[in-house]
């Protein structure tokens, strides 16, 4: 049988410890301050939105708490023009991009705004068909290649996604039509309730490539500088027509699938203890407060400022709740069918009985 470890060892720079056993590469100390500073806010806004459901403000929402490194890393070396194809868990990777993060409380409640990407960020709306955006993905790399366009496409999704058949198609268009894509797989261990041991009998999820004539790495996603490394190097590549490729970011959901499973019914504590161990915002912590780089005051004012930014969101996402229900009906058809204005009509006139 294959040895995926032995074919994909783990790439790592940063050990669980926060010591470096690899290079800072095309990072800086300052970077890295500036990641773990997102990093926080983004830990604070994910910790805030699963209350959130749980007071009942919004609806389902699937936290990201674990993944920040691999999301944050994943998107590290695009720039204005390339593309990021997400999915419904990567809230953090879609803020870097330019999605204003009041989107995953939109998407959360059904908000109509949750499609609308500010003008000029190439990011796609969040896909909640596993594994339909890897597809999406070939199409956009596909085209910017028809075009000439010389980008980087990004797409990201979870374990279980590699066990769909979209998954495997996509990899064989983007590898037969050599498009500038990186499938980027966030590990997280789990398919809601299934374990990877379930999911598939290889060791590795980076071996899938070999399938398909395409490299693949195997990178420790709880190390955002080993994740953002390699994210460099691979997208200049894409960017100088070599690609596609395959990244697994092995990392874990430190929560729950969604707002709506628990955790406790289907793993064990001991597993959940030995990736707390690993959390990515510890890791670059105890390597920022070793450099000297990181004091408790400047912590705390990490936490207020992301406290008041996460207020901020909450009161934009507050005010555009204030929405006609009838907008339900916009933004389908250019000329509404009889059928459905009729329905229309009938729904304004019972908004108007009881209230919306
Ligand atoms: C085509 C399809 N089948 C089933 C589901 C139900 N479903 C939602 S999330 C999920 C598990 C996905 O696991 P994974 O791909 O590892 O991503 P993660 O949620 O761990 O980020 C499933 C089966 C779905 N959304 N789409």
């Amino acid at each position: 049988m294959t040895d995926g470890n032995e074919m994909f060892p783990l790439i790592q720079r940063l050990d669980q410890d926060g010591k470096l056993v690899g290079e800072l590469g095309v990072l800086t100390a300052k970077d890295l301050k500036e990641t773990y500073t997102t990093m926080r806010f983004l830990r604070t806004f994910d910790e805030r939105a699963w209350n959130l459901q749980r007071q009942g403000v919004i609806g389902t929402y699937a936290p990201f708490k674990g993944q920040e490194a691999a999301q944050m890393g994943a998107v590290a070396a695009l720039d204005d023009r390339d593309w990021l194809v997400p999915t419904y868990r990567d809230w953090a990777a879609s803020y870097l991009r330019g999605v204003p993060m009041e989107h995953a409380l939109f998407f959360s409640k059904g908000h109509p705004s949750l499609g609308d990407i500010p003008a000029g960020k190439q990011v796609l709306p969040a896909q909640v068909v596993i594994a339909a955006q890897t597809l999406h993905g070939v199409g956009v790399a596909w085209a910017t290649k028809l075009r000439h366009e010389g980008v980087a496409t990004v797409v990201t999704f979870g374990d279980g996604a590699t066990s769909q058949g979209d998954f495997h198609e996509a990899m064989n268009f983007a590898s037969v039509l050599e498009v500038p894509l990186i499938f980027f797989c966030e590990n997280n261990q789990w398919a809601i309730s299934v374990p990877l041991s379930r999911q598939m009998h290889a060791e590795t999820i980076a071996q899938r490539s070999v399938a398909y004539g395409i490299e693949g790495f195997r990178v420790d996603g709880n190390d955002y500088v080993a994740v953002a490394n390699l994210m460099h190097e691979l997208s200049a590549r894409v960017r100088n027509g070599e690609g596609p490729f395959l990244v697994e970011a092995v990392t874990y959901r430190l929560g729950a699938h969604t707002t709506a499973d628990d955790p406790g019914k289907y793993r064990a504590v001991e597993e959940e203890d030995l990736w707390i161990r690993r959390d990515p915002l510890t890791r670059l912590e105890k390597w920022l407060r070793g450099e000297g780089l990181l004091s408790d005051e400047e912590l705390a004012t990490m936490d207020s400022d992301s406290e008041a930014k996460v207020e901020e969101i909450l009161a934009t996402f507050r005010e555009a709740l204030e929405i006609s229900p009838l907008v339900l009906f916009d933004n389908v058809y250019a000329d509404v069918p009889a059928g459905l204005a009729s329905q229309r009509a009938q729904f304004e006139a019972r908004v108007k009985e009881v209230g919306a």
